[in-house]
């Protein structure tokens, strides 16, 4: 084994140590900016990240004269390329590799600001003098990279959002007021019947009969492969096992449900304008509501956003969407000519004296229109 001592370290082992965090550090840009850019479809989330590499790029041939870096590799006598770990192999969900690229990212900087410390490091015949004070040293220039990289890695994931958000044809609000059956009777119903997900909304129980309600709407769920949401309540939905929370403009704001939440909640966001649908993506809402689509007697709102809201949405946004609001087996098919993969509805399903069949017939329209 050869030993370099302190002191003895050759200029030539340093230029190594940078081409190869260089290298480490453009590729998870790279992971970056495609999320951004496909993922996401984030035209200045994914152009911040390009500037960064650029900007890493600049740095470095400002710093050592052209092909030193390159000239320094040695890949074959690399010690480290075969040494793998389980975790580097893993990765669940898109989140997580954004996480892993924005970890490597920082600590390839972190390597190239340390050994850019080393006195002679950057500075050559083709660098500016160093006695010129208006030289920011490399490892200033690239220590406020890594600060902008973190402020990237926390936008692209607040972005992403749960990771878990799907577009789900059929969604029902259970409300125990608007059901014909008793509501235990409505939810099996819906759930034999194919529901790929159901809200819990319910605004006048007690606290702790919501969550007991909750938890029980939550397994059955669970057990059917199907998803459960709390409507307005984050705190009932993480206590009760749900897997989300659906919020409306006046209530708490995705990025407070995030830092309570984490990861841990989907979350979904009722809007009515393109506006109000972009600010809660942006905020990291994994789906949005779209309504009302008709006249409905569940809830009053000052004005329609109709189907044809649920076009700009289609064509504008790629999280998932519920359109909602006197959705029903005769109308859908309004909503599937605008575009509308996934709708949610209440009173059409809760009132009916055979809930599993409304769903069979909302589930077909929107089959169709897949096929
Ligand atoms: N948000 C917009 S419209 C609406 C909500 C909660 C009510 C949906 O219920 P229905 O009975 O399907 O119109
Ligand atoms: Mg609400």
């Amino acid at each position: 084994m050869s030993r370099v001592p302190a002191g003895c370290l050759l200029m030539h082992t340093i230029h190594r140590v940078i081409d190869a965090n260089a290298n480490r550090a453009r590729e998870a840009l790279r992971v970056l900016e495609d999320a951004a850019r496909f993922l996401l479809d984030d035209h200045d989330l994914s152009g911040s990240i390009k500037q960064i590499r650029h900007d890493l790029r600049d740095a470095l041939t400002g710093s050592f004269p052209p092909g030193v870096l390159e000239a320094n590799r040695d890949t074959p006598n690399d010690v480290g390329t075969t040494i793998t770990t389980s975790a580097e192999l893993d990765r669940a969900d898109v989140v997580d590799v954004v996480t892993a690229a924005g970890k490597r990212l920082s600590e390839a900087l972190r390597v190239i600001e340390e050994y850019g410390k080393i006195a002679g490091v950057g500075r050559d015949a083709t660098a500016p003098a160093e006695s010129d004070p208006t030289v920011v040293p490399l490892s200033a220039t690239i220590e406020a990279m890594r600060y902008r990289c973190y402020e990237i890695e926390r936008g692209l994931t607040i972005r992403l959002g749960s990771g878990r958000a799907i577009q789900w044809g059929v969604c029902v609000l259970l409300t125990e007021s608007l059901c014909r059956l008793p509501w235990l009777d409505v939810l099996d119903a819906v759930i034999g019947a194919g529901v790929d997900c159901v809200q819990l909304r319910e605004k006048d129980l007690p606290d702790g009969r919501l969550l007991g309600r909750a938890t029980v709407v939550a397994k059955r769920c669970r057990a059917a492969g199907v998803t459960s949401i709390v409507n307005d309540r984050p705190d009932i939905a993480l206590a009760a096992g749900a897997d989300g929370v659906h919020v409306g403009q006046d209530d708490l704001p995705v990025a407070f449900i995030r830092r309570l939440a984490g990861r841990r909640l989907i979350v979904g966001v009722s809007t009515s304008r393109i506006e109000q649908a972009e600010a809660a993506v942006r905020s990291g809402a994994d789906y949005c509501g779209l309504g009302p689509m008709f006249h409905t007697t569940t809830k009053t709102k000052p004005q329609l956003a109709g189907p044809e809201y649920v076009s700009e949405y289609v064509g504008r946004l790629s999280a998932p969407h519920l359109a909602i609001g006197g959705v029903n087996p005769e109308n859908v098919e309004q909503l599937v000519s605008a575009g509308a993969r996934g709708v949610a509805v209440s009173s059409c399903v809760c009132g009916s004296e055979a809930p599993g069949t409304v769903v069979q017939h909302l589930r077909d329209a929107l089959k169709q229109a897949d096929g």
